[in-house]
């Protein structure tokens, strides 16, 4: 069974203008609620310059076996390597891609638990994302390929195998820090299902995103038991607007700085002062 929601909220403080959210147990169960948001962002930008319009996206298919599982994805691959204006970081040890078929390591997270293949599943193949030692994953802004902390218009993700109410979340955090709140991705059952949660907010923004993706961390020994209220999940697609700050304007190329290896202690330490999450605003 499939269900798909859009609701529309005056834009306001505390408020997104808008929420999208589907879930189902096949891809095609949320794809209309991932293409409306899409379209509500405006066009891909792409990889790389700055843009005053228009939406990004990782759907972590193109990241190199040398950046995915077993290895460790770096938390500025997408702002580095790869220049799209988001950084992670995670409480964990790390954050890991799933690896492709072809590489030799097993997909879908079977690296590090023979058993999640049969509750993982990709909307897009074949990589999904996930932090490790943690089920907490921060996504920073930056203007695309700087050290310029931006916001950006709206934030959505794809998510597999949410099969608990409550227990995949957003907590959102406005362009001027303030704590927005936290947003439930919807649950569907089945094993291996898709789950998809997007927020517009044209007037606060958003320049940070939390992520609790499920209940339970992924590892060596870590087993899906949903009576002790440990669900397994993984992320695919993150869809959210151009990284950009209308007051401060597009940079001009020649004012463009490359981000060097400072910003991973940078974020360690934001990452250290993200405790406190106010009571949830659940929808
Ligand atoms: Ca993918
Ligand atoms: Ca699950």
């Amino acid at each position: 069974m499939k269900t798909i929601l859009l609701t529309i909220i005056a834009a306001s403080l505390g408020a997104p203008a808008a929420v999208f959210t589907a879930s189902g147990a096949l891809a095609s169960d949320i794809q209309a609620s991932v293409d409306s948001f899409r379209a509500a962002l405006g066009a891909n930008n792409g990889v790389g310059g700055s843009f005053a319009t228009g939406r990004r996206e990782i759907n972590w298919d193109g990241v190199s076996d040398a950046f995915s599982a077993p290895n460790q994805l770096p938390g500025n691959f997408f702002n580095v390597n790869s220049p799209r204006g988001v950084v992670m970081s995670t409480p964990g040890t790390q954050l890991q891609v799933s690896a492709n078929a072809a590489s030799g390591t097993p997909v879908e997270f079977g690296n590090l638990n023979a058993g999640y293949p049969a509750h993982i599943t990709p909307f897009s193949a074949q990589r999904l994302f996930t932090p490790l030692g943690s089920n907490i994953v921060d996504i920073q802004f930056f203007i695309p390929g700087t050290n310029t902390p931006t916001s950006v218009l709206g934030f959505g993700a794809v998510f597999t195998d949410v099969q608990t109410a409550a227990g995949t979340l957003f907590t959102v955090f406005y362009a001027n820090g303030d704590n927005g709140g936290q947003f439930a991705v919807p649950a569907n059952a089945a094993a291996g299902g898709f789950s998809f949660l997007g927020l517009t907010d044209s007037v606060n923004r958003y320049s940070r995103i939390r992520i609790q993706s499920g209940q339970v961390d992924l590892g060596s020994g870590i087993t899906q038991n949903l009576q002790a209220n440990l669900d397994v999940v993984a992320m695919d697609d993150f869809i959210y607007g151009e990284p950009f700050n209308a007051a401060a304007g597009v940079p001009e190329p020649a004012s463009v700085v490359l981000i060097g290896a400072g910003l991973g202690c940078w974020l360690s330490s934001a990452a250290a002062n993200t405790g406190g999450i106010r009571v949830p605003d659940l929808i």
